[in-house]
């Protein structure tokens, strides 16, 4: 059997110092990235403002957090200024965290990076569509940051008994979800908000469009629906609630724009709207979006566990099913965002009865990892802990879920810190875990450089040590009552609230080990050979870093994306090496039905 070594094809080595030429090289200056239409370099660019959104709402977490550290004004001396500074800044870190960090995260960047590639696509089906996507991004984001920081520094300025300039926005102290009637009244500025949230909306919809005509109409021949990586169906699925869903929320927010500025009554019961019509309309976007979060974060953790278990994925077509499952059944569940509201109780047993249902494929999926996981030659990189870690966290997050869609206990757990801490597991420890294991999966991908493994590990392990020691003791603190949004608290409640915070210390150091380990390896880490995984989809067999159009001439032919036996260790080139030419394996994969 002979290594294949030709340039481009595959392996690395000798041929990737004949092509010098990567998508990061082939044009210079700030304006060939503006201008570019190449996926990649979009996704990248979008990785930088999606992380900045990410610290941004990071450091509020820790402003709110250590608000909570002690049960005595922490941050402002008086109380007043207190509620209204914390008030600002868990909208902002809700609202920043939700709409410029978790529902774009894993789709623009990952997605971005990786989806044409495994299709063995040149781009995306429309490029500029994609940069133009970027771009409403970027505006959104500069504008929605733009008004909710200023208000947290005009409540400051009020704190220091300084009147904020005229021209500084009041920002925003809703909460992420914009409830009514309090939306209508507010002083703060909803409507500049929700247009913020309406641009960015466009953003997720046309990045959702460019991904199914992508995956329609770009993947090669051979390449069937079911030869797709399970990160494409889950993709694919996100991209469909992202078209379906996205313009409720775009309605709801102009319908709620029209209540405030002409006074039409829509919502708010002062002008005879009804404020439980908002909740049906807002959640309607917001459960299939808490979809748009995870769906992509279970695609990236199939990868990996397949990957860093040599296997093929245990019941490749259930999990690729689930996806979609879980996408269709998350449009009829929103309900249960509703339960106290006072909506009729013939629905909520209706809502109760579907939430649960969509247990069933979430299990399917874990079930079918750990299946995965069994036997296999597991290794455990860095990207593989993170999924590992996932899987704890999202089962966590995922059974303290059929608590609050069960209607009695809901009735208690509503409104506590039960609900914060399993939407944290779900968002934070599942999808930001998936995020962080794919970003550390694809890395070498992306910038030709491999991270520091034992950096690597030791982040992982702070991060998910940290993770537990915030949010697990939120749990009790919600089983003993403590209310979500409140900047003060009874006293029982001190120590749970003093050992979360610390435990969010912990978590800002494992995410600074993280940061610190990507930007390392721009000048320590070493060259990364084109598969360092010995993964089979698409995007390993070209160089690291891909060429500008991702493949030198075709792709070849794959076969299926976890069929790892054709690849084999090199020690020389560090990296995995095919055993046989690909057209060979593919024709054989061929004459075996498209099995190996
Ligand atoms: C992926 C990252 C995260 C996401 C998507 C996220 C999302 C959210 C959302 C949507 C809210 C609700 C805000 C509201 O009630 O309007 C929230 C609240 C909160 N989050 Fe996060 N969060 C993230 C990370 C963190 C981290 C790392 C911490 C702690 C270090 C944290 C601490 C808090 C706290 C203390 C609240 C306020 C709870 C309350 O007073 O009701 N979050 N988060
Ligand atoms: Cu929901």
């Amino acid at each position: 059997m002979s290594v294949v070594t030709q340039p481009g094809s595959i392996g690395g080595g000798q041929g990737q110092e004949a092509h010098e030429d990567n998508y990061l090289t082939a044009g210079k200056g700030l304006w060939s990235w503006l201008s570019t239409v190449d996926h990649k370099r979009i996704g990248l660019m979008y990785m930088g403002f999606v992380l900045f959104s990410f610290f941004l709402g990071g450091v509020f977490a820790i402003v709110v957090r250590t608000e909570l550290l002690s049960n005595e004004w922490t941050l402002l001396a008086d109380e007043t200024a207190s509620n209204d500074f914390y008030n600002h800044s868990f909208t902002l870190h809700g609202a920043v965290m939700t709409f410029l960090f978790i529902i774009p995260a894993i789709p623009a960047i990952l997605g971005n990076f990786a989806l044409p590639i495994m299709l063995g696509a040149k781009d995306v089906a429309f490029p500029k569509l994609n940069l133009t996507s970027w771009y409403l991004y970027m505006i959104g984001m500069v504008f929605f940051v733009w008004i909710l920081l200023s208000g947290v520094i005009g409540t400051v300025l009020y704190a220091y008994g300084i009147n904020p300039p005229d021209w500084l926005p009041v920002g925003l102290d809703t909460g992420w979800t914009f409830y009514t009637p309090y939306s209508t009244e507010t002083g703060t500025q909803v409507v500049a908000a929700t247009l913020g949230v309406f641009i960015l909306g466009f953003s997720s919809i046309l990045t959702g469009l460019n991904f199914i005509a992508t995956v329609h109409t770009m993947r090669p021949k051979w390449m069937t629906w079911f030869h797709m990586p399970l990160f494409i169906w889950a993709l694919y699925a996100t991209a469909l609630i992202q078209i379906l869903a996205t313009p409720v929320l775009a309605i709801t927010l102009l319908l709620l724009a029209a209540e405030r500025m002409l006074g039409i009554g829509i919502f708010d019961p002062a002008l005879g709207g009804d404020p439980v019509l908002y909740q049906h309309f807002f959640w309607f976007y917001s459960h299939p979006a808490v979809y748009i979060m995870i769906l992509p974060a279970l695609g990236v953790v199939s990868e990996l566990i397949g990957a860093f278990s040599r296997k093929h994925v245990f019941g490749y077509k259930f999990i690729a099913f689930s996806s979609v499952a879980i996408a269709v059944f998350g449009f009829i569940v929103w309900g249960h965002h509703m339960f106290t509201s006072g909506q009729s109780s013939m629905l909520n047993a209706i809502f109760s009865l579907l939430t649960m249902s969509v247990a069933i494929p979430s299990a399917i999926k874990v079930f079918n990892w750990l299946a995965t996981m069994w036997r296999g030659q597991i290794r455990l990189d860095t990207p593989m802990l993170y999924a590992i870690g996932f899987i704890w966290l999202f089962a966590i997050g995922g059974l303290t879920g059929l608590f609050l869609a069960t209607l009695s206990t809901d009735i208690f757990f509503h409104d506590t810190y039960f609900v914060v801490a399993h939407f944290h597991y779900v968002m934070v420890g599942s999808t930001l875990f998936a995020f962080i294991g794919g970003m550390y999966y694809w890395w070498p991908k992306m910038f030709g450089v491999m991270y520091n493994e034992t950096t690597g590990r030791i982040g992982a392990i702070v991060t998910f040590i940290g993770f537990n020691a915030t949010f697990f003791i939120q749990f009790l603190a919600g089983t003993k009552g403590m209310p979500r949004r409140y900047a003060h608290y009874l006293d029982e409640y001190a120590f749970y609230h003093a050992f979360s915070t610390y435990g969010s210390y912990l978590l800002s150091i494992g995410l600074f080990i993280v940061l610190y380990n990507w930007l390392h390896s721009f000048w320590a880490g070493r060259k990364a050979s084109a598969n360092p995984w010995g993964a089979n989809t698409l995007e390993w067999y070209t160089t690291s870093p891909p060429p500008h159009h991702n493949f030198e001439g075709e792709a070849p032919i794959a076969g299926e994306p976890y069929d790892h036996v054709n690849w084999k260790y090199d020690e020389q080139q560090e990296g995995y090496v095919l055993r046989e030419d690909p057209k060979v394996y593919a024709e054989k994969v061929a004459a075996a039905g498209g099995h190996h």
